[in-house]
C-alpha cells in the first residue's frame, strides 16, 4: 500500500486498498478501528482479517480460523471451494463472523473479543441455508440473517438456532442473474438491502433497494446498478460483491471487489479479486456511488501510517508462521515445521506433485502485478525434492523444482504437463526463482506479463531456464475465485527452505 502524495494538501491514495487476492470484503467499525474479513476457498488458514483506522492503509492482523476445529477441509475439497464469502460485524462488544464453508459444514457463525483472535469455535447454523450470509439485529436485539437468492431467517446467535419461516426479500433487478453478497443496514429512517447481482464475472454489479424495516418490503433504487463497470473499458472489472461503512468524518465508504485485467483482448487478472475502495454519498435517500480510481483522491481525515506489508523476506526465525503464509486444505505440525531446523522451513511432503489436492505447500498472495520470488532450498537429504511455485490451482500452475543434483522447470495447463527445462545443478542448497514482468507488447495475443522461472548459481547468477505466457495462470483461463500465490512445496521425502524473498518491482 503506498500513498503517493501529489502534495501534503492532495494526496492521492492506490486502490485496490489491499492488492492480491483477497475477494468478497465485508468491512465493520468498532469506535476509531475498522477491521475487514475475506474469502479464503481451499486455503488454511482461512479468512483473512485486516485493520486499518483510514479505510485507507489496511494491515493484516491474522486469519479468523487458525485451527482444525475451525476450518476443515477435506483432501478432496475442490480449488476454489471450501470458505466462500464472510459478513464481519461489531455488535454487542463482540465481533461476529459469519461464513459458509461449501465443502464442509455449511454456514457457521464464529465470535471475538479481539478480531486478531483467538476466534471461537464455530456455532452451526443448520437452519441457514444459501452462500454469502449476512447477519443485522434489528432495534430489539432480533438477529436476522439474510443469504444469497435473497432469502432471510430470524437467527439466535448464541445458539445457531433459527426460527420463522425463511422469507424472500428481493429478485433484484429484473432478469440479471441471481442476486448474492447480500448486507442489511438501518440507516436513517431506512433499512437498506445491499446485493451483487450479474455474477462475478464481467457482468458484476452492486444494487440496493430500501424499505422500513429488516424484513421489508423493499422498494429497488431507480438507479440500480448503483455501481457497475459492465460494458465499459474500465480498468477495474467484475467489480461488485460490496459492503457499506461510515467513515471517521461520518461520510459513507464502501469496500468491494474488482480485478486488473491486463495483456490483449479480453484481458487477463492473474491477481484474483481484490478489494477497492470507493465513496458515496446519500442523494434523496439513496447512495450515489462516485468514480472508481486506481489513483484516487485521499479521504477527508488524516491517514493514518501506512499499512505493515509482509516482511519482504522471511527468515522462518519465528515459532509461527506470519499470517501470510497459507496452505493447502490444511497444515499438519509434522509436515510443516519451523522446529526441526530452526531458522528454516521444513516441509514433509504429502502429494507428489503439484497436480495432487494434498501436495505440502506454504505459499503468500501475489500482490503486485510484477515481482521477483527467490527462496533457499536444500533438498540434498535422501530422496528429497521441492521447489518454488507459481499457482493458481492443481491445473494450472508452473513450477522450478529440485532434486538430487537437478533443477527443472514445470507447467501445469489444464490437461498439459511438462517438464519445460532442466538442469544438472551441483548437490547442495540451491536458491531457486520466479518472476513477472509485464508482456512486451499489447495486442490481442499476448497475455498480462511473462514469468520467469529459474535458479541462481553460487555467485547469484540467474539462469533462467525458462519463459512463460502468464495468461495461462490467469482466471479467465483457469475459473475460479482464487489468484496466483507464490509458494514452497514438497514433492518428496523433505525440503528445508531457509528464507523467502518476496520483491515488488515496479511494472
Ligand atoms: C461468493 C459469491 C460469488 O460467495 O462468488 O459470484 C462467491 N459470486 O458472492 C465466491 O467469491
Amino acid at each position: 500500500m503506498r500513498v503517493t502524495s501529489v502534495s501534503e494538501t492532495d494526496p492521492t491514495v492506490s486502490n485496490p486498498v489491499i492488492p492480491g487476492f483477497f475477494p468478497d470484503p465485508s468491512v465493520c467499525r468498532a469506535g476509531d478501528d475498522y477491521y475487514l474479513a475475506c474469502s479464503s476457498f481451499e486455503y488454511f488458514p482461512g479468512v483473512p482479517l485486516f485493520h486499518s483506522r483510514d479505510l485507507v492503509h489496511w494491515t493484516q492482523i491474522g486469519n479468523a480460523l487458525d485451527r482444525p476445529s475451525q476450518l476443515r477441509l477435506p483432501p478432496d475439497t475442490a480449488s476454489s471451494g471450501g470458505i466462500y464469502a464472510p459478513t464481519l460485524r461489531h455488535h454487542d462488544g463482540r465481533f461476529w463472523l459469519i461464513v459458509t464453508n461449501v465443502s464442509g459444514d455449511g454456514n457457521l457463525l464464529f465470535t471475538a473479543t479481539d478480531p486478531a483472535g483467538p476466534w471461537s469455535d464455530p456455532i452451526r447454523l443448520p437452519g441457514v441455508h444459501g452462500i454469502d450470509p449476512d447477519i443485522a439485529w434489528d432495534d430489539d436485539g432480533t438477529c436476522w440473517c439474510t443469504t444469497a437468492g435473497v432469502g432471510q431467517i430470524r437467527l439466535d446467535p448464541h445458539t445457531g438456532e433459527t426460527s420463522g419461516t425463511r422469507r424472500q426479500l428481493w429478485s433484484g433487478a429484473p432478469g440479471a442473474k441471481a442476486p448474492e453478497a447480500p448486507h442489511l443496514y438501518h440507516i436513517g429512517d431506512h433499512w437498506y438491502l445491499l446485493i451483487a447481482e450479474g455474477g462475478t464475472e464481467r457482468g458484476h454489479g452492486v444494487s440496493i433497494a430500501r424499505g422500513s424495516t429488516p424484513t421489508g418490503p423493499f422498494e429497488p433504487c431507480p438507479a440500480n446498478p448503483i455501481l457497475s463497470h459492465r460494458g465499459t473499458d474500465h480498468p477495474v472489472q467484475n467489480t461488485g460483491h460490496a459492503d457499506l461503512v461510515q467513515g471517521p468524518d461520518g461520510s459513507w465508504w464502501m469496500v468491494l471487489l474488482g480485478v486488473r485485467p491486463g495483456g490483449g483482448t479480453p484481458g487477463w487478472h492473474v491477481m484474483g479479486r481484490e478489494t477497492y475502495l470507493v465513496p458515496v454519498e446519500w442523494v434523496d435517500g439513496w447512495p450515489v456511488v462516485g468514480e472508481l480510481s486506481t489513483d484516487m483522491p485521499a479521504p477527508p481525515w488524516p491517514l493514518g501510517p501506512p499499512a505493515v506489508a509482509p516482511e519482504r523476506r522471511d527468515d522462518f526465525d519465528a515459532a509461527e508462521l506470519a499470517p501470510q503464509w497459507i496452505s493447502l486444505r490444511r497444515r499438519l505440525p509434522e509436515d510443516c515445521t519451523t522446529k526441526e531446523r530452526p531458522g528454516s522451513l521444513t516441509l514433509r511432503a504429502r502429494g507428489e506433485s503439484l497436480d495432487d489436492a494434498d501436495v505440502t505447500f506454504v505459499g503468500r498472495r501475489q500482490q503486485h502485478p510484477s515481482c521477483r520470488v527467490r527462496t533457499l532450498v536444500d533438498v540434498t537429504e535422501g530422496q528429497g525434492r521441492g521447489g518454488l511455485a507459481v499457482r493458481l490451482d492443481e491445473l494450472h500452475h508452473y513450477s522450478v523444482e529440485t532434486s538430487a543434483g537437478q533443477v527443472r522447470v514445470r507447467a501445469r495447463i489444464g490437461p498439459l504437463s511438462t517438464v519445460v527445462a532442466s538442469r544438472p545443478v551441483p548437490p547442495g542448497p540451491v536458491v531457486l526463482r520466479a518472476e513477472t514482468a509485464p508482456a512486451p507488447m499489447v495486442d490481442a495475443r499476448t497475455g498480462p506479463d511473462l514469468v520467469s522461472l529459474g535458479f541462481e548459481e553460487p555467485d547469484g547468477t540467474y539462469v533462467e531456464l525458462a519463459s512463460l505466457d502468464g495468461r495461462y495462470l490467469s482466471t479467465e483461463v483457469a475459473g475460479g475465485f482464487t489468484g496466483r500465490v507464490f509458494g514452497m512445496f514438497a514433492s518428496a521425502a523433505s525440503a528445508h527452505f531457509d528464507w523467502f524473498d518476496y520483491e515488488p518491482l515496479e511494472s
